[in-house]
C-alpha cells in the first residue's frame, strides 16, 4: 500500500445524519476499497480535554466562549499525530465533524443578540486560526437539511447548543464556510440529507469511489495559504 489513506470529513447540521452516514460510509469503503478504514469523531470525549468539552456541553461546567473554542481545537491537535500516522500507513480515515464545526458553532454564538459582549466581538478569522495547520481533508461531505426536516427527527436534546436560534445561526455560518472553501478550490460537496437514509448513502458513495484505494498526493494543511 504505497498510496496514503484518504481523509474524508463529514460535516453538517444538527441531526443531519452525520453519525449514521459515517458508519455506513465506513462499511461501504471497507467493502470496495483495498485497505482498512478507520472512523474517528470530534469532539473525542475520551481524552482529558474531551472530558472538559463533554462537561461543558452537558452544562456541568461553565467556560468562556473563547476557552471552549480553543479546547475543541486542542482536541483536534492532540489527535493530529495519530491521524497523520493512520493516513501515512495507508488507512482511509472517515471523520465525523472537524474544524468546520468549530468555526460554525463559535462564530454562530457571536451572532446571537443575547451573547456576552466579548463573544459578540469574536471574528470569523479568529475562529479559524487555532485550526490552521491541521491535516486538510481530501473531501468534505456536508449534509444539508432544513430546520423543518431536522425537527421531524426528534426534539432538541439537553446539550447546550441544541437551541433553535443558535442552530439557525450555525446554518448561516456553514453557508459562509462552504462558499469560502469552494472559492479556495477545496473539495466540498453539499448533499441533500433530507432524503431517506439509503438515498443519502448512495449519493455519498458516488463521491468516494476515487478515494477508496488511497491518494497519491501529500497531505495538505488546513487554512495555511
Ligand atoms: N461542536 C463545536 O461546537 N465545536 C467543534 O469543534 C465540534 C463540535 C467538533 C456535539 O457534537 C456538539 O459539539 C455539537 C457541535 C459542537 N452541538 N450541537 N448541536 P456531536 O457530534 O457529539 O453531536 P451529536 O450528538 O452527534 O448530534 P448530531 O451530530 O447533530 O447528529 P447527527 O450525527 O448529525 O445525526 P444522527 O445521530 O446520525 O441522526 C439523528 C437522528 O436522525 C437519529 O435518530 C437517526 O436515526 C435519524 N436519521 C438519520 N438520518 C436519517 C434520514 N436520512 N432520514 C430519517 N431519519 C434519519
Ligand atoms: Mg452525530
Amino acid at each position: 500500500m504505497s498510496r496514503r489513506g484518504a481523509f474524508i470529513v463529514v460535516e453538517g447540521l444538527d441531526r443531519s445524519g452525520k453519525t449514521t452516514q459515517t458508519n455506513l460510509l465506513c462499511e461501504h469503503l471497507s467493502k470496495i476499497g483495498d485497505r482498512p478504514v478507520k472512523l474517528i469523531k470530534f469532539p473525542d470525549r475520551t481524552t482529558p480535554i474531551g472530558q472538559m468539552i463533554d462537561n461543558y456541553l452537558r452544562s456541568k461546567s461553565e467556560l468562556d466562549d473563547h476557552a471552549i473554542h480553543l479546547l475543541f481545537s486542542a482536541n483536534r491537535w492532540e489527535m493530529r499525530s495519530s491521524l497523520l500516522q493512520l493516513l501515512n500507513e495507508g488507512i482511509t480515515v472517515i471523520c465525523d465533524r472537524y474544524a468546520f464545526s468549530g468555526v460554525a458553532f463559535t462564530f454562530a454564538k457571536s451572532l446571537v443578540a443575547s451573547a456576552p459582549e466579548s463573544t459578540r466581538k469574536l471574528t470569523y478569522e479568529w475562529c479559524r486560526t487555532p485550526d490552521a495547520g491541521l491535516p486538510a481533508p481530501d473531501l468534505i461531505l456536508f449534509l444539508d437539511i432544513s430546520a423543518e426536516v431536522a425537527k421531524l427527527r426528534g426534539g432538541y436534546g439537553d446539550e447546550r447548543y441544541e437551541k433553535a436560534e443558535l442552530q439557525q445561526r450555525v446554518r448561516e455560518v456553514y453557508k459562509r464556510i462552504q462558499d469560502d472553501m469552494q472559492t479556495s478550490g477545496v473539495h466540498w460537496i453539499s448533499i441533500n440529507a433530507s432524503h431517506e437514509m439509503e438515498v443519502v448513502k448512495q449519493e455519498i458513495c458516488s463521491y468516494v469511489k476515487d478515494l477508496s484505494n488511497g491518494v497519491n498526493e501529500p497531505i495538505k494543511s488546513l487554512w495555511l495559504t
